[in-house]
C-alpha cells in the first residue's frame, strides 16, 4: 500500500468571462481527473480579475456562476478546498512581503504583461504589473507541489519558483518549489474564428467561443460556422491546418477517440459532416454541465456554504505559511 502523503495542487480561473470549452479542456477537466491522488485547492482567483476593469454586478454573478461550474464539472466540495481567492486575506498579505523580493526586470519580461498591457492600453495599472506576484503567493501560501496550468501560463509557475527560492536563500527553507503541471492533450483549445489565436474568456470574439452555458443551437451554428482551409481531408496538421486540428483536438477530448481514428472515420467525407460531428459531441459533452450548473445556482444556500467552508478551510493553511514567513522577515508576532 502506498502511505506517501498526497501531493498538494494549487489551481484558479479568473472570474474575468464566462468559462468557455477552453477553460473546461485546458483546466476543469483535468482538475476533475487529480481530485482523488492529489490535495487540491481550486481557487476563484477574483483579485486577479480587477487587473482589467470588470463590471462589480457582472464579476459578481460570474464569481458565482464559476462556484456552481467547478462543482458541475465534477469537483467534489469534500475532496478539494473550493473558495474565492478575496475571501482569505493572507493572499493580499503574502503577495507584498514577496513583491519586496520580485525585481522589476523579472516582472518586465512577463508576456501575459506585455500582452495584457498591449490590449488594454488605456489601463496599463500596477496591478497588472505585479499579477505573478499576487499568483506566486496564491502557490506558494499553501506549499503546493503541482499547479496544473495551461502552456502559456508556465512562465507564471517558473517566476513563482524563482521568488520561491530566493526567499529561502536569504532565510531558511520556508517555500515548496512549485512545479507546472500540463496535460498532454488538449493543452490550448483555439478560437473557431481565429484558430491562431486562444479561445478566451475575456475577448468573445462572436461565433469564435463556446461557452459552458451555451444552447445547444448556438453551439451547432458556431461550429457550422467554424473556420477550416481549402482542402477536404480531416487530418492533424497545426500549421498548415490550425482551423481542422482544433477541431480535431476538441473532438478527440469531447469523445476520447485518437487523430488517426478521427481522419478514418471522415475519410471521404467533407469538412461540413465533421463539424456536425464535433457540434454533436460538445453539445452532449455540456449538457449535463449546464444542466448541473442551473439547479446548484438555483440553490444559492448551498453555494455559499461551498464557498465559506473552502475560505475557512484554506484560511488555516494559508495562516501557517504566512505567519512563518511574517517571524523571518522579523515582524513582530501578535
Ligand atoms: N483556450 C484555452 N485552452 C486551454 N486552456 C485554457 N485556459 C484558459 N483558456 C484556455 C486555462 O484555464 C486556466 C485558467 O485561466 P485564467 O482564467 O486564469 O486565465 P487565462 O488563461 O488568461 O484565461 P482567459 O480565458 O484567456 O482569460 P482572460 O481573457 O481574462 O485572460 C489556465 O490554466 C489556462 O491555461
Amino acid at each position: 500500500m502506498d502511505t506517501a502523503p498526497k501531493k498538494r495542487i494549487f489551481s484558479g480561473i479568473k472570474p474575468s468571462g464566462d468559462l468557455t470549452l477552453g477553460s473546461y479542456i485546458g483546466a476543469l477537466r483535468n482538475w476533475v481527473a487529480l481530485q482523488d491522488d492529489f490535495n487540491c485547492l481550486y481557487c476563484i482567483v477574483d483579485m486577479h480579475a480587477i487587473t482589467v476593469r470588470q463590471e462589480p454586478a457582472a464579476l459578481r454573478r460570474r464569481t458565482l456562476e464559476q462556484i456552481a461550474q467547478y462543482v458541475a464539472c465534477g469537483l467534489n466540495p469534500q475532496k478539494n478546498i473550493i473558495y474565492i481567492q478575496s475571501h482569505v486575506p493572507a493572499h493580499a498579505e503574502l503577495s507584498w512581503v514577496l513583491g519586496c523580493y520580485t525585481m522589476f526586470g523579472e516582472l518586465s519580461r512577463m508576456t501575459q504583461f506585455k500582452d495584457k498591457s498591449r490590449k488594454n492600453a488605456d489601463n496599463i495599472n500596477a496591478g497588472l504589473f505585479t499579477y505573478p506576484v499576487l499568483m506566486a503567493a496564491d502557490i506558494l501560501l499553501y506549499q503546493a507541489d503541482l499547479v496544473p496550468v495551461g502552456d502559456d501560463q508556465k512562465q507564471h509557475v517558473e517566476i513563482a519558483r524563482d521568488i520561491a527560492g530566493r526567499f529561502n536563500q536569504v532565510y531558511s527553507p520556508t517555500f515548496t518549489l512549485p512545479e507546472p503541471f500540463i496535460p498532454k492533450t488538449g493543452a490550448r483549445i483555439m478560437s473557431l474564428q481565429e484558430p491562431l489565436n486562444k479561445m478566451s474568456k475575456s475577448e468573445q470574439d462572436g461565433d469564435g467561443c463556446i461557452c459552458l452555458l451555451d444552447n445547444p443551437d448556438d453551439i451547432m451554428r458556431r461550429f457550422k460556422r467554424a473556420v477550416t482551409d481549402s482542402e477536404t481531408r480531416v487530418a492533424f496538421d497545426p500549421e498548415n491546418k490550425p482551423g481542422i486540428s482544433n477541431l480535431m483536438t476538441i473532438y478527440s477530448c469531447a469523445t476520447g477517440k485518437t487523430f488517426d481514428e478521427i481522419t478514418a472515420e471522415f475519410d471521404g467525407h467533407g469538412y461540413g459532416d465533421f463539424k456536425l460531428a464535433v457540434g454533436e459531441s460538445v453539445v452532449e459533452l455540456l449538457r449535463p454541465i449546464r444542466e448541473k450548473t442551473a439547479d446548484l445556482l438555483n440553490n444559492k444556500d448551498y453555494l455559499a456554504k461551498i464557498y465559506r467552508d473552502g475560505a475557512a478551510r484554506a484560511s488555516n493553511l494559508a495562516r501557517k505559511t504566512l505567519d512563518k514567513v511574517y517571524r523571518k522577515v522579523g515582524f513582530v508576532g501578535k
